[in-house]
């Protein structure tokens, strides 16, 4: 298993400075040139297409792993707008070749380049023939539904329908809102006891899938949850229990457009004959690569502008899948438009026109208002990677101008991804650990509402593995054995009824009367916010007793929340001036820190503009080296290391000549307390009003935190009734 943010590095404890996945000299101007040729725009994007007789071997799309052991080699691919995947490690990144010119642009980087999977379309027909002979094998799988290969999107929609129709007691189909770009509806189910009765105030846990179209394992996930709920209802005690006490919202396929054409263009469709007749003039033949298996967006072609419903097979603008769309993941409000998200329309993480653009996003985004969505889980592949909010590092300055700081629920939402990540033997951190994110699902849904909020990446190294992994993966056999997400899902379901996290509003109104909390706030986005609100509403039985579970009055958002401020004077402070080594040798400097130290900021400055590196290692007892931090900066750039809540002990701060003809360089070294802030948060009121009839005969402000449970006089609502 690959943990993208844990891969540890091992120095060359030889002496010699890790260079053997260097860029090649001069590499850099090839790929200065690339970019800008990219930059001229997608449709300019040189292709092999474009010349009079098409290649014999049509490219295919590969997986590769391309090693960026230099921050800067990492810009240096983000900047090339390629399709990097979510497998980001310290050094290397993955990343999808859609074209033949993606993959001239990232050779002419220099960087190393491992191919993973050489021909993702020859990948997916053998994975097809490898669910075949699993279902020849098997005839029926151990999942729930007993399904030995993924489902189509007719199969989802197909099965919500028929769980709905053949469960009529605790299954209840809905269709949300709005349909995608291209006309599809969104559907899903809601399953529970009572469920086609009125709401009675119970708490609601929500679990999707196919936010990223390519991303089949998510929805596959989703939906045997679903079927694992209704099979054990009145037949498993934790599960009937669950399905009394929580309302579980179940939706598959979040982006529809995008699902079905990766889906159903996994063949190879080599379309260069039309190029004679391609407005775009040979741009066609690169769309044929391979169809849209490795879709990720959604189908939004033009900002702010809906397309033919229908259409979207026909747009010759996403090549390979790639290309224009908005990255669904990036298009939420919650602190949307920040770090992590691209303005670009062809890059991956494109986050949209403005937060909430997509109808997709709109969907869910209604339901966590209307809702009180305790606990939610939103399903991706791949990584095994349980992750939290926040998508931002704790020290990244934020919408109100301090830096974001952790979730104020940091230690129970930390617990909770343990307990879970316990079951499917994924790694429990933090979005930001895997890298900067906004407009997230639970950024927003966490930070507006109150609902603890986790991604799931599942699977160890491929979008859609062969299916027999996926069974393995939900039920825990083969290598997660006994470390299932259904396991996982069902501790989530656990912690959506769990009133210890939520709160509790008691209290008797008449019978029949609905009682309605409303609450109206800003969201803030990155640089600015948007008017939201809750609305939310039960209706009283036949009892006249309440016992509503809600999210807390005060969002997390504007809760206080600790932060860490650095002292300005140094504890200690060290500096040396010394030659600059000859090119590709090192200088180290060994650094005795007398006791742990909150920050120890380091400094390498030198007078021309080129290309020194720093390196910064622990020296353990046996004198070994562990970096521990590194700075590869583009040329010109100054070097900058900083550490947090470093240990006592030695350091070696190792300056690498990459290509510097500086006769001398200056390093410092100083060492800071950090003070613990915190922001000054303000307290927030639910309105709730007690009606009947279509009269409101009360109405009081209602103040409720976490895990309290509050009592509520509605006298008067009863006198008036
Ligand atoms: O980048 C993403 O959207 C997710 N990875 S994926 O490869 N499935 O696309 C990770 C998102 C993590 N961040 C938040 N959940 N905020
Ligand atoms: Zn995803």
């Amino acid at each position: 298993m690959t943990t993208p943010s844990t891969s540890a590095h091992t120095p060359d404890t030889a002496g010699t400075p890790v260079r053997s996945r260097r860029r090649r000299p001069f590499a850099l101007a090839a790929a200065a040139l690339a970019t800008a040729a990219l930059g001229a725009g997608l449709l300019a994007q040189p292709s092999p297409a474009t010349s009079a007789t098409p290649d014999p071997t049509p490219f295919a799309p590969q997986l590769v792993e391309v090693s960026t052991p230099r921050d800067a080699d990492r810009e240096l691919v983000r900047s090339l707008g390629l399709d990097i995947t979510e497998h980001v490690g310290h050094d290397d990144a993955q990343v999808v070749l859609h074209t033949a010119s993606d993959l001239q642009a990232l050779r002419s980087t220099g960087l190393d380049i491992d191919v993973k999977i050489a021909d993702l379309g020859a990948r997916d027909r053998e994975i097809a023939e490898l669910d075949a002979a699993y279902a020849e094998r098997v005839g029926r799988s151990p999942l729930p539904s007993g399904r030995t290969g993924y489902r189509s999107l007719a199969d989802y929609n197909s099965e919500l329908r028929t769980l709905a129709r053949t469960n009529r007691k605790i299954v209840k189909f809905f269709t949300l809102e709005r349909p995608t770009l291209d006309g599809r509806p969104v559907n899903g189910i809601e399953i529970g006891a009572g469920v086609r009765g009125p709401e009675t105030g119970k708490p609601v846990f929500l679990i999707m899938g196919l936010h990223h179209a390519r991303e089949w394992p998510s929805g596959e996930n989703t939906m045997e949850f679903a079927h694992d709920l209704v099979k054990n209802f009145g037949k498993d005690r934790r599960i009937t229990r669950l399905l009394r006490q929580a309302r579980v919202i179940v939706v598959p396929v979040v982006n529809p457009d995008g699902f079905h054409f990766s889906r159903t263009h996994g063949e190879y469709v080599d379309l260069r004959d039309l190029n004679e007749i391609d407005p775009l003039e040979g741009t066609t033949s690169v769309l044929a690569t391979p169809g849209r298996a490795y879709m990720r967006k959604n189908c939004r072609l033009v900002d702010g502008v809906d397309i033919p419903d229908g259409t979207c097979f026909a747009n010759l603008l996403t090549p390979g899948g790639f290309g224009l769309g908005t990255d669904l993941n990036r298009n939420y409000g919650g602190f949307w438009g920040g770090p992590g998200a691209s303005t670009t329309p062809a890059e991956p993480d494109y986050r949209g026109a403005s937060a909430f653009s997509e109808p997709e996003t709109q969907n869910i985004r209604d339901l966590a208002r209307s809702l009180h969505i305790t606990m939610l889980i939103t399903n991706h592949t791949y990584s095994n990677l349980v992750l939290r909010p926040n998508g931002v590092a704790p020290t990244t300055i934020g919408h109100d101008g301090l830096p974001v700081g952790d979730a104020p629920d940091e230690r129970a939402m930390k617990r909770l991804g343990a307990r879970m990540a316990k079951q499917n033997g994924y790694a429990n951190q933090h979005s930001w650990q895997l890298y900067d994110t906004t407009g997230g699902t639970e950024d927003y849904t966490y930070n507006a509402f109150g609902g603890f909020g986790y991604t799931f990446e599942i699977g160890p190294d491929e979008f859609h593995p062969p299916y027999e992994e996926v069974v393995d993966e939900y039920l825990g056999g083969g290598r997660y054995d006994g470390k299932g997400n259904r396991e996982a899902y069902l501790i989530a379901l656990e912690h959506a009824v769990d009133t210890k996290f939520s709160g509790v509003l008691k209290g008797r109104a008449p019978k029949g009367a609905t009682l309605r909390l409303q609450k109206k706030f800003r969201t803030p986005t990155w640089s600015s916010s948007f008017a939201d609100f809750s609305d939310t509403s039960m209706r009283v039985g036949r009892s006249g007793k309440v016992s509503w579970i809600v999210n807390p009055s005060t969002r997390p958002v504007v809760e206080p929340r600790p932060y860490e401020v650095t002292r300005k004077t140094p504890e200690f402070s060290e500096s040396w001036t010394e030659p600059v080594p000859v090119p590709l040798d090192h200088t180290d400097h060994e650094l005795v820190v007398d006791e742990a130290t909150d920050v120890i900021e380091i400094d390498l400055d030198w007078a021309l503009p080129d290309d020194l590196d720093l390196e910064v290692y622990l020296k353990r007892a046996n004198g070994s080296l562990t970096e521990v931090g590194s700075s590869g900066n583009a040329p010109a750039e100054k070097e900058h290391v900083t550490l947090v809540d470093a240990a006592a002990g030695t350091y070696v701060i190792r300056v690498i000549n990459y290509a510097s003809a500086t006769p001398t360089y200056d390093l410092t070294a100083e060492g800071f307390d950090t003070i613990t802030r915190f922001t000054k948060g303000k307290k927030e009121r639910y309105l709730l009003t007690c009606s009947k009839g279509g009269k409101v005969l009360q109405k009081m402000p209602v103040y409720v935190e976490r895990g309290q449970v509050k009592k509520l006089n509605l006298a008067q609502c009863r006198r008036r009734a």
